[in-house]
């Protein structure tokens, strides 16, 4: 996935590139800093010692010695002021000017801090949403895949408004429907325990079936299941020859109506150019349910295709999956996104969208 958001130690990275929130001595120094420099061990000091210091906003390579990246990017992040002495414009540059390191030393992939965000006093949501912006940015243009990492203790101050509302959604419908999705199930074993077995071409293994999905919302609801359906008359043969539009149909016809190329589509999505191009390639291809979702949010489908699109995959959205109701949230109040909705996600504890 181009940007995902992470828990995690940044040392810890398996990446081409971690980035440091140094000083403009490049000295080593406490927070991250100083989790690096133990890490690599002492050669990267002494690297560091040659390179003359670093300017607020610019950045400046070593290698990565004793961890397990290639690279430390140091760069130095603006002290907090109060936001009116262009720390943000700082802090941006900080971000553009690492990407552009990485680029140059041919990183594919690279793990950034939120710089500015300990030490330094820069609020985190605010650190987190510069972070975003500019990575986002960059993404637009270069391949790359670009990790944020966080700490535990940092996830418990980003807050953010998309956040409250969401959680507040969710307190409404999933802790209301949830009981009645368990109750469900329960009831869903009992009548099949009871059931005789199912007889082919419809019938009571039909009738049964669609009784008990009637009050779900799952997948099952717009396949015809209907009490009175009859054996099919056209051959097995016949049938197959009429196969419905696919994921991949719908989704480059979709780029098509929405006049959107498909590399902005599939940025929009967070999903890589490869798993685009498999989709892309594969008429059959079905894709997981998150970069389904992805693209859904991608495309900015109002509910009813975002539904379809899924369904073409083989899923549904439901109430009883707290990433689904985060979702139909955004869709329903046209927040489509994917980033934000992936810090959502995140701060949930659940997967994110795209790939
Ligand atoms: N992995 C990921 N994130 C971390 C880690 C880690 N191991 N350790 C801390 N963070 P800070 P700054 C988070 O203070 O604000 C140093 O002394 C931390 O929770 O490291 O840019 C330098 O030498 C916070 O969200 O950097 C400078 O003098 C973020 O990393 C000064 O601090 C950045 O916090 C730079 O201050």
């Amino acid at each position: 996935m181009p940007l995902e958001i992470v828990r995690n130690d940044i040392t810890r990275m398996e990446v081409d590139a971690i980035v440091n929130a140094a000083n403009n001595a490049l000295q080593g120094g406490g927070g991250v800093d100083g989790a690096i420099h133990r890490a690599a061990g002492p050669r990267l000091l002494e690297e560091c010692r040659t390179l003359n210091g670093c300017e607020t906003g610019q950045a400046k390579i070593t290698r990565g010695y004793n961890l397990p990246c290639q690279y430390v990017i140091h760069t130095v992040g603006p002290v907090w002021k109060g936001g009116g002495q262009g720390e943000r414009a700082l802090l941006a540059a900080c971000y553009q000017n690492s990407l552009a390191l990485a680029k140059e030393y041919h990183c594919e992939t690279v793990a950034f801090p939120l710089i500015s965000a300990g030490v330094y006093g820069y609020p985190k949501a605010e650190a987190m949403q510069v972070a975003v912006d500019e990575i986002s940015r960059f993404l637009l243009e270069n391949d790359m895949t670009v990790y944020i990492v966080v700490f535990t203790r940092d996830t418990v101050e980003l807050g953010g408004k998309l956040f409250k509302e969401v959680a507040a959604y969710i307190d409404d419908v999933y802790v209301a429907e949830h009981y009645d999705a368990d109750r469900e199930a329960r009831r869903s074993q009992r009548v099949w325990k009871d059931m005789p077995r199912p007889t082919v071409g419809g019938g009571l293994f039909r009738r049964a079936h669609r009784e008990d999905t009637a009050r779900n919302e799952t997948i099952f609801a717009d396949a015809d299941l209907s009490a009175g359906a009859v054996a099919p008359q056209a051959s097995l043969e016949d049938m197959l020859g009429q196969v419905d539009e696919g994921f991949s149909e719908m989704l480059l016809r979709k780029i098509d109506e929405k006049g959107l190329t498909d590399a902005a589509c599939y940025k929009r999505a967070n999903v890589d150019r490869r798993l685009f191009n498999k989709i892309k390639n594969n008429p059959a291809y079905r894709p997981s349910k998150q970069t389904a979702l992805a693209f859904a949010i991608a495309l900015e489908l109002p509910m009813d295709e975002a539904r379809e699109l899924l369904m073409k995959a083989g899923y549904a959205l439901t109430h009883s999956s707290k990433a689904d109701i985060v979702v139909e949230y955004c869709i329903m109040t046209g927040n489509y996104n994917l980033i934000e909705i992936n810090q959502v996600l995140f701060r949930l504890d659940l997967q994110p969208l795209g790939y």
